[in-house]
């Protein structure tokens, strides 16, 4: 029993996006298992997504409150005045960043708390996780926060609560963070454990704490298509990656193992634990799951052992976030041809939309950057996208243009091979310039120029702000940045059909007037 009864909020703070992007809520799985953990400590604690509310809210107070940021994003999400009242009736707040563009709004979480703090006279504590917030721990700690997590939070954020609730807390005691003393970052180590593939004893994730009938109600997935009436939430398989690709985080998380432990490299859940998950989320009434592993096909015979733990009546899936694509064909007669067993084991289990990350059709692109992990002049991409569509499996596919390096016929290149895959039955294309985001190879090479490291930390929040898939490239390329900009919606304009791009630019943030419910 702990000692003091502490209150954790886990909160995911409103959202800024540019305007031509699309608002969509959190529900994100990182907070999920942090309160899933929570709760099988017996630690009370709640989670607020701020996009939306709590449930019951009228969305025009939340999620359709858009706001114009001096910054020129648009601001969706609870007005921040709302907060303090909340803030004041916890003594952990927490929140997990994983997406760079979104850490003013985590500043602001923390400026907020620490207001509430100083003028209830109550000790609040500030804590942040996830990939952003590790990379930029420095500036997290330097705007608010009082711990920042360094590897999987599961452990982490009990031995957090243990030590807030001591009469003496010693945060050298919490394995893997990083605070500060008198001035000074502090990271803390972990003691050695024996290295595991699995990850069947970290509790389930506490999706049930999601506002599901809101995120259903708007029936805006956080990608892919819109699904509307539809109950859903994320699920997640494995975690990490065997592939190393340099605009990922995984590249750098695996040069960094003494401090983050080896949360890049790959575990994975039993098909049992998996089978505990789904049927977790059926009885809430999902009817629509999202992988969100890092990588879900490393391993086919895993993934054929899992299809019999994920099927289930009226439930589908949906694999938006990418997977590897090496996985799809097999080798036959020194030829690669669609794996369609493996294919139809897909469809068999339900999965109903994927999006294929074909990156880029330079090879030398794809080396240096991609870590090789396709080849599409070997690999058979057209009969990929083909055996899918036959199998009845949705299929879209994101492409990378505007390396640093990469030339503008390279980049053509690119877009000729997506036309050719549109007119072959890809569904939709879409383009997007690589970010050096914090916490990926690419970024320390940025960084490795000591002007760029100082112009980024002395305007972190300018940097932050902007470091977008659509927005304009932050750091040098070879091809002008507003080139690259204006291709990224010129290629989509041209090679998608105009009731796709209708439909979709008709969510864009910076319609005023919002159709619901839109269909596609
Ligand atoms: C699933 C996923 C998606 C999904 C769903 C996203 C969502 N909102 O849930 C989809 C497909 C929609 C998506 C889209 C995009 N994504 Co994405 N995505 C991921 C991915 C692979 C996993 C996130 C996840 O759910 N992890 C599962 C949880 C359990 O892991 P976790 O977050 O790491 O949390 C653990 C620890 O970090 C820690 N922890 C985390 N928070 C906290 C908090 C506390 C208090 C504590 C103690 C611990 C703790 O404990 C947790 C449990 O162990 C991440 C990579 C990654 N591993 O983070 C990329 C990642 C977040 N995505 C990324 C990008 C770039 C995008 C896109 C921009 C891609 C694109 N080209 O369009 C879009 C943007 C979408 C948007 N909303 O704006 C980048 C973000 C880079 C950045 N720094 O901004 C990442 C990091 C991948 C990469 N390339 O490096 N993505
Ligand atoms: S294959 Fe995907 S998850 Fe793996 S390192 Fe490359 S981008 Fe990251």
């Amino acid at each position: 029993m702990y000692k003091k009864n502490l209150k954790v909020l886990i909160i995911e703070p409103a959202n800024q996006l540019q305007a031509n992007d699309k608002a969509r809520p959190n529900g994100t799985l990182g907070p999920a298992y942090i309160l899933g953990s929570l709760r099988r400590n017996g630690i009370e604690a709640d989670y607020l997504d701020a996009t939306v509310g709590e449930i019951g809210r009228d969305l025009n107070e939340t999620f359709y409150l858009r706001t114009e940021m001096e910054n020129g994003n648009i601001r969706y999400g609870m007005s921040a005045d709302e907060l303090p009242e909340i803030f004041c009736k916890y003594d952990i707040i927490a929140t997990s960043s994983i997406f760079t563009v979104q850490t003013r709004m985590h500043f602001e979480m923390a400026k907020i708390a620490k207001k509430v703090s100083k003028e209830n006279n109550k000790k609040i504590t500030v804590i942040s996780g996830g990939v952003n917030a590790r990379a930029l721990r420095e500036h997290f700690l330097s705007n608010g926060f009082d711990i920042i997590a360094l590897a999987e939070g599961e452990t982490t954020i009990i031995q957090i609560v243990d030590q807030l609730s001591s009469d003496k807390p010693d945060f050298t005691k919490i394995e893997r963070i990083a605070y500060r003393e008198n001035g000074k970052t502090i990271i803390t180590g972990a003691t050695p454990k024996k290295g595991t593939k699995f990850l069947d004893g970290i509790p389930y994730p506490a999706i049930e704490a999601f506002p599901l009938e809101v995120y259903q109600k708007l029936g805006i997935p956080h990608a892919g298509y819109p699904i509307p009436g539809t109950m859903f939430t994320g699920i997640q398989t494995s975690r990490g990656c065997q592939d190393r690709c340099s605009f990922c985080h995984i590249s750098q998380e695996k040069e960094e193992r003494d401090m983050l432990g080896n949360i890049g490299f790959l575990k994975m859940f039993s098909p049992e634990r998996v089978g505990e998950d789904v049927d977790r989320a059926v009885k809430l009434g999902v009817t629509r799951i999202y992988f969100e592993d890092d990588n879900l096909f490393f391993n086919k015979k895993r993934l054929v052992k899992l299809a019999p733990y994920l099927k289930r009546d009226n439930l589908s899936y949906s694999l938006v976030n990418g997977a590897n694509l090496r996985f799809l064909v097999e080798k036959t007669n020194g030829m690669y041809k669609p794996d369609e067993e493996f294919i139809n084991t897909l469809a068999g289990f339900g999965l109903r939309e994927l999006t294929l990350p074909f990156e880029t059709k330079s090879q030398e692109m794809m080396k240096k950057y991609a870590t090789g992990k396709f080849d599409p002049d070997e690999m058979d991409p057209v009969g990929i996208v083909k055996s899918l569509k036959k199998a009845g499996i949705r299929a879209g596919s994101n492409f990378l243009i505007g390396f640093r390096d990469e030339s503008w016929e390279s980049i053509l290149e690119t877009k000729n091979f997506a036309k050719t895959l549109i007119s072959e039955g890809l569904d939709q294309v879409g383009f997007h310039i690589p970010v050096p985001y914090p916490g990926t190879k690419d970024f320390e090479f940025q960084m490795s120029k000591s002007d760029i490291k100082r112009d980024f930390n002395e305007n972190l929040l300018e940097y932050a702000d902007n470091m977008h898939v659509r927005g304009t490239p932050m750091f040098e390329t070879k091809v002008q940045k507003e080139t690259l900009t204006s291709a990224v919606k010129d290629f989509w304009l041209e090679l998608n059909s105009e009731e796709y791009t209708k439909s979709t630019q008709s969510i864009n943030l910076s319609k005023t007037q919002i159709d619901l419910p839109y269909e596609h």
